[in-house]
């Protein structure tokens, strides 16, 4: 079997991780320019000030990807580019940087994938409270609106928002991201509730400017399993799936919440601050939503925690993504198994995991779009004369596309996959030791581009639509 025709095979970067240009052409200072500068916030104080000059090397990038026959980049944009303090002017500059990456995709019939938001945020909006500030939504939902007129004669496919969970659990519960709190439960929530909500107006209006392309969100897809078949640990994964899966995709696809989760929030006064109004519209919006974007690198195996175990703070080092932590509120923690297969950085390889989540997805939003919206391996490439002989990512790539390849089989509706990441680039907390591209940069010569053996092994597959898989 072939994959479909209208499936995109593509790659995707964010922002912060590969354009550096940190402070070029008007662009304002972010939330990330700030914390990568703390110390001890960052893998070996690494930052994306230069990151790997997108900026300025977007054309060879570009060039390179068409050579791959890529069909799709997804890409964010800075905010702070389109509007350096958040929420006043315009910066053109911004607004021309983006056009021309948008332009140079399509003068090689590579669709455009645009995310609004990758965890950059302008610093103004930043130190007034962040997305606990229902000021960051109003704001998002300008700068999604100027974003939609400036570029949506071109790109036809939007997400709003990358991945909430991870922002906001890394932010108010770990520290280990902007705005850098531990274990601040009730921001965590009301932050969550404020992004919904940011998403909902910017669907609203996207659907109202009538561009005729589709929008949706992307959120972390790691699909928890109990480790055995004893009971408490049955109800661990569903409490697990409950919280870290239910509560973020329920309401951009269901337009309210889990109830399971309500109680609890009530119960531990930890509600968000929310208006009838709000809620409301989120109900209203949940229909407009075109698809759900899908990043999955691993599942979660859970573990009830026996006792009154208390939450902990958690360092940057327990923040990588690493099993081993428990759940806020005590409950559960996730853990690593001896018969499982796990990276260098200790991240679960599991393609069974990802089609038995996908299924799980279907079973619970029916026939919604999806799109696998990152999905790759993080190692440190092997180098063999010369030549980046990444055949791991090759054998990761491929055994998780052929399980994309049994869900659509199965009726599951998978319109796209996009590998993580088109070209190496800055982990927000592992450097640029974890590498994830089908493009090497060499850090030691002037980030000079260097095609892997992933890149002519993709090249392979997306020209054959998979047959092979
Ligand atoms: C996702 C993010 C990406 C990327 C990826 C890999 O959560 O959306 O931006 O960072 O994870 O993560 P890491 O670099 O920590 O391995």
């Amino acid at each position: 079997m072939k994959f479909p025709k209208d499936f995109l095979f593509g790659a995707a970067s964010a922002s912060y991780q590969v354009e550096g240009a940190w402070n070029e052409d008007g662009k304002g200072v972010t939330n990330w320019d700030i914390f990568s500068k703390i110390p001890g916030k960052t893998f070996e104080g690494t930052n994306g000030d230069v990151a790997v000059d997108h900026y300025h090397r977007y054309k060879e990038d570009v060039r390179l990807m068409a050579e791959m026959g890529l069909e799709s980049y997804r890409f964010s944009i800075s905010w702070a580019r389109i509007i350096p303090d958040g929420d006043g002017e315009i910066n053109e500059k911004g607004i021309e940087f983006y056009n021309n990456l948008i332009d140079e995709c399509l003068k090689y019939g590579i669709v455009p994938f645009v995310t609004l938001y990758h965890w950059d945020l302008p610093l103004p909006l930043e130190e007034d409270g962040s997305w606990t500030n229902k000021r960051t939504t109003n704001a998002f939902a300008k700068y999604a609106e100027v974003c939609f007129k400036a570029f949506g004669d071109r790109v036809k496919h939007w997400i709003t928002f990358n991945e909430t969970i991870v922002f906001c659990t890394l932010g108010y519960l770990n520290g280990a991201h902007p705005p850098g709190l531990v274990n601040a439960h009730k921001e965590y929530f009301q932050a969550t509730h404020n992004v919904f909500l940011a998403h909902a107006l910017a669907v609203k209006k996207y659907k109202e400017l009538k561009q005729y392309g589709e929008i949706g969100i992307t959120h972390v897809f790691s699909p928890a399993f109990s480790v055995d078949g004893q009971e408490d640990n049955l109800f661990a994964a569903n409490h697990a799936n409950y919280y870290q899966t239910y509560w973020y995709y329920d309401p951009i696809l269901k337009g309210e919440y889990p109830q399971y989760v309500l109680d609890a929030l009530q119960k531990k006064g930890l509600t968000p601050d929310w208006t009838e109004e709000e809620l409301r519209m989120l109900k209203d919006t949940a229909g407009l939503n075109d698809f759900m974007g899908l990043n999955y690198y691993q599942p979660a195996r859970v573990e009830k925690i026996q006792g009154t175990a208390k939450s902990v703070e958690i360092s940057r080092d327990n923040s990588t993504g690493r099993p081993g932590n428990p759940s806020f509120d005590g409950v559960y923690k996730t853990v690593m198994m001896e018969d499982k297969v796990y990276t260098k950085w200790g991240w679960e390889i599991s393609a069974e995991g990802f089609l038995d989540g996908l299924r799980m997805i279907k079973e619970r939003y029916g026939d919604v779009k999806l799109y696998i919206t990152e999905n790759g391996l993080g190692d440190e490439d092997p180098v063999i004369e010369d030549e980046i002989m990444d055949v791991p990512r090759i054998k990761y790539i491929e055994e998780h596309l052929k399980a994309v390849k049994t869900a659509i089989g199965e009726g599951i509706n998978l319109k796209g996959y996009y590998a993580w990441s088109v070209i190496d680039l800055l982990s927000w907390l592992n450097g640029y030791k974890k590498q994830y591209g089908f493009i090497y940069v060499d850090h030691k010569n002037n980030l000079a581009r260097k095609k892997k053996l992933s890149f002519h092994w993709y090249k392979h597959i997306i020209e054959t639509r998979g047959e092979e898989l």
